[in-house]
């Protein structure tokens, strides 16, 4: 069966980008796919976390994924501090990726922003994490969104070097899996940004652990034009909230934006915005209520993650032995 690697980072309440964009897709991936979800807590503290912060929001991504609905007797859920083979299996790409290729990457630019300089090393470093994350379970497809398509180009160059310099034909060649609907969610305050947890507006996002008052609020106060509503997508050119709202409405609904369009071209944006503001309510709210359920029994989660580092090592230290012969690492045989 096809292996599939993809993971959230702990780094803050989980969005609904963050489930559009990706947990609600890994939902549909679970029959098709041998699946490894991962709260991936190391590439986190590439930009600093208070670590009680960090364990909390650990516990709400995997409470997360759980509520959405991926079986953890199915599928391996877990925290990748974890299972050593990742930073060890990412230190052997950092000798193999070469700093012309990371420095291409928009990311780390983005991320870093104008004082790079003060930028950690590991932030710069993150696309060999991301590699090592998928290649140390030899991963053969990873659901991406938009923005992490450079870094998956990069996952099949380190592929393609480590198996060239060694003569062999060890890691697969991974391949991205990306879904149409609502693959980037904006900002509800700036339609040209992606909506980020770390974005300092919480107007910007809605939480997985908004209620209902908080979700309509949002959506209110959402930023518009004062245009009415686009009859077609065609008409989305310089309308970029408008598109990003309605793509929401169709992403929830599970309908094309054409579709919306049709419906609410030429209405008042009051008036969407509240039919939004219900749909939003009416979908994630049993989401929600089972995070909250969750979120009350620390103990369960606990047990689904340890559950699944024991299934990701039993993966991962085998791949791990086998990459430590090929590179010539000298395993001692003791008497
Ligand atoms: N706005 C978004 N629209 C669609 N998908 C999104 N994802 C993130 N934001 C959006 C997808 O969610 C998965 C997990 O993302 P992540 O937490 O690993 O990192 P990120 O992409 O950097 O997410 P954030 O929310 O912007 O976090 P911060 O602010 O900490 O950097 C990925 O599949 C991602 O594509």
């Amino acid at each position: 069966m096809e292996r599939i690697f993809s993971g959230v980072q702990p780094t803050g309440s989980l969005h609904l980008g963050n489930y559009l964009g990706a947990i609600r897709n890994w939902v549909r991936l679970q029959d098709d796919y041998e699946c490894l979800f991962c709260v991936v807590d190391l590439h986190a503290v590439t930009v600093w976390q208070d670590p009680d912060v960090l364990k909390a929001n650990t516990r709400h991504v995997a409470a997360a994924m759980l509520a959405a609905g991926i079986d953890p007797k199915k599928n391996i859920i877990f925290n990748q501090s974890q299972v050593p083979g990742h930073a060890e299996l990412a230190w052997i790409f950092n000798c193999v990726a070469r700093l012309g290729w990371l420095n291409r990457m928009t990311q780390f630019k983005e991320k870093a922003g104008k004082n790079k300089e003060n930028a950690s090393v590991g932030l710069y470093a993150y696309p060999n994490l991301m590699a090592a994350d998928i290649l140390l379970y030899k991963g053969t497809h990873v659901p991406v969104g938009e923005d992490q398509k450079q870094h998956l180009e990069l996952a099949r160059d380190i592929a393609q070097k480590f198996n060239n310099d060694f003569g062999v034909e060890y890691f697969p060649i991974v391949e991205p899996l990306i879904f149409g609907a609502a693959t980037r969610v904006m900002s509800l305050r700036d339609g040209t940004s992606k909506m980020s947890k770390s974005d300092p507006s919480e107007l910007s996002r809605i939480s997985m652990t908004d209620d209902a008052d908080a979700i309509a609020k949002k959506i209110r106060k959402a930023k518009t034009d004062p245009a009415a509503l686009p009859a077609s997508p065609k008409e989305f050119d310089d309308r970029p909230e408008a598109a990003n709202l309605m793509g929401l409405y169709a992403a929830l609904s599970d309908c094309e934006v054409e579709d919306v369009c049709k419906q609410f071209g030429g209405s008042e944006f009051s008036t969407f915005k509240q039919a939004l503001a219900d749909l939003a309510v009416e979908k994630l709210g049993p989401v929600q209520d089972e995070m909250r359920r969750l979120m009350a029994d620390p103990a369960h989660v606990d047990g689904v993650l340890a559950d699944g580092v024991a299934r990701a090592r039993a993966i991962a230290e085998p791949v791990l032995a086998e990459v430590h012969d090929i590179v010539g690492f000298l395993r001692p045989q003791g008497k």
